[in-house]
């Protein structure tokens, strides 16, 4: 007879059954679970992972956003612009310090982005290419990002739940304006109409595909709902992010990039099939800008390093000082 993996029941070694119904029976009541609490390994690899990857996902979503700054075409845009990719630096400043509550450090977390070996949003991949981008982004890629991350902000981990209310707040803000520049573009003139059109093109299948594969091929999700992290599967956080913006992009006067777009009877609508060939590859780093984006991150961490020099003389400094 074989017995399951720890993997499978996600008791690891050392742990028991009666430790795991405890947990478990905390995340049924509702409660919160805090940095110093008792938790499963498996609870603290899955959000150090998680949470790493989403880190990354911000600091690394700043450089397609981030390259139109000396771009922008009015000061107006140009203010919004610089507050969003400075948000995005926020935000992952705050989910680092969320996955150093579980033990995980800095440089780690850094090193492992840096050597290719984490993974960060395969939606950063993708060029920007025109000003419509930005928009596009905002609009499309923040909107999908709300959704997943409502969803995050009720998960049992106390401080990634926080720091995904705050996250929310201001991505909210980046939606905003992202609809608001499409619109007006789509509503402007042929050429502007024309630059909405192919931003989206370009955008909508990309934007589909960040939030994971579907249900029956994503290996985490088992435990991660068992576990109150997800509170909803990939499958169920794409149809709401394809029901709210559908409507939105027609109502614009813009054409959605999937002949197999419908709507069913109970009003949802309906998507062709996704190229996950070309997503796995993007993550690969086999398609993209993987290269490129890993190489700003390194130049920026090479840069700073200054700066980590002289904060640690300082600490090391105040430590003399307070030994004496
Ligand atoms: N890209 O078993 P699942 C933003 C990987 S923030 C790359 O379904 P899971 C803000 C996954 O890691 C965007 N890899 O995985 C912004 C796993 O591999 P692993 C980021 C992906 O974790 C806007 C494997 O596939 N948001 O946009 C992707 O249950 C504008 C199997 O998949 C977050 O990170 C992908 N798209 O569900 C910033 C939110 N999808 O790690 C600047 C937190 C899947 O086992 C400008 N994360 N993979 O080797 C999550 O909610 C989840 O991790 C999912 C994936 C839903 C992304």
């Amino acid at each position: 007879m074989t017995h399951p993996t720890p993997a499978q029941t996600g008791i690891a070694p050392g742990e028991t059954a009666e430790q795991h119904a405890h947990f478990e029976a905390r995340i049924a009541r509702g409660e919160k679970i805090e940095a110093g609490d008792w938790m499963p390994a498996e609870y603290r690899r899955q959000l150090i992972r998680m949470i790493s990857q989403h880190a990354h996902s911000e600091v690394v979503g700043m450089l397609p956003e981030g390259e139109w700054i000396t771009r922008a075409p009015s000061l107006k845009r140009k203010t919004i612009l610089m507050a969003k990719v400075q948000d995005e630096a926020g935000h992952g400043q705050y989910l680092y310090h969320a996955a150093e509550t579980l033990g995980a450090t800095r440089e780690d977390m850094l090193q492992a982005l840096l050597s290719g070996k984490a993974k960060y949003s395969s939606i950063f991949n993708y060029p920007t290419h025109t000003w419509a981008d930005v928009g596009m982004i905002g609009w499309l890629v923040d909107g999908a990002a709300i959704k997943n991350q409502t969803m995050l902000a009720g998960c049992s981990y106390g401080p990634y739940s926080r720091a995904m209310v705050r996250i929310c707040s201001e991505e909210t803000f980046h939606h905003k304006q992202g609809k608001e520049m499409i619109v007006a573009y789509a509503q402007g003139t042929p050429e502007q109409r024309a630059m909405a059109q192919d931003a989206l093109n370009r955008w909508w299948w990309p934007a589909m595909m960040m939030l994971g594969p579907h249900d029956a091929d994503s290996p985490n999700s088992g435990v991660l709902s068992k576990w109150g992290i997800k509170l909803k599967s990939n499958d169920e956080v794409r149809q709401e992010f394809i029901n709210e913006h559908v409507p939105e992009l027609l109502e614009a006067g813009l054409t959605i990039p999937d002949p197999d777009l419908h709507q069913d009877e109970q009003g949802n609508w309906r998507h062709g099939p996704i190229h996950w060939d070309e997503f796995w590859a993007v993550i690969r780093g086999e398609q993209g800008l993987n290269r490129e984006r890993l190489g700003a991150r390194q130049a920026a961490h090479d840069d700073g390093a200054w700066v980590r020099d002289a904060l640690q003389a300082y600490t090391d400094r105040q430590r003399a000082v307070a030994a004496d």
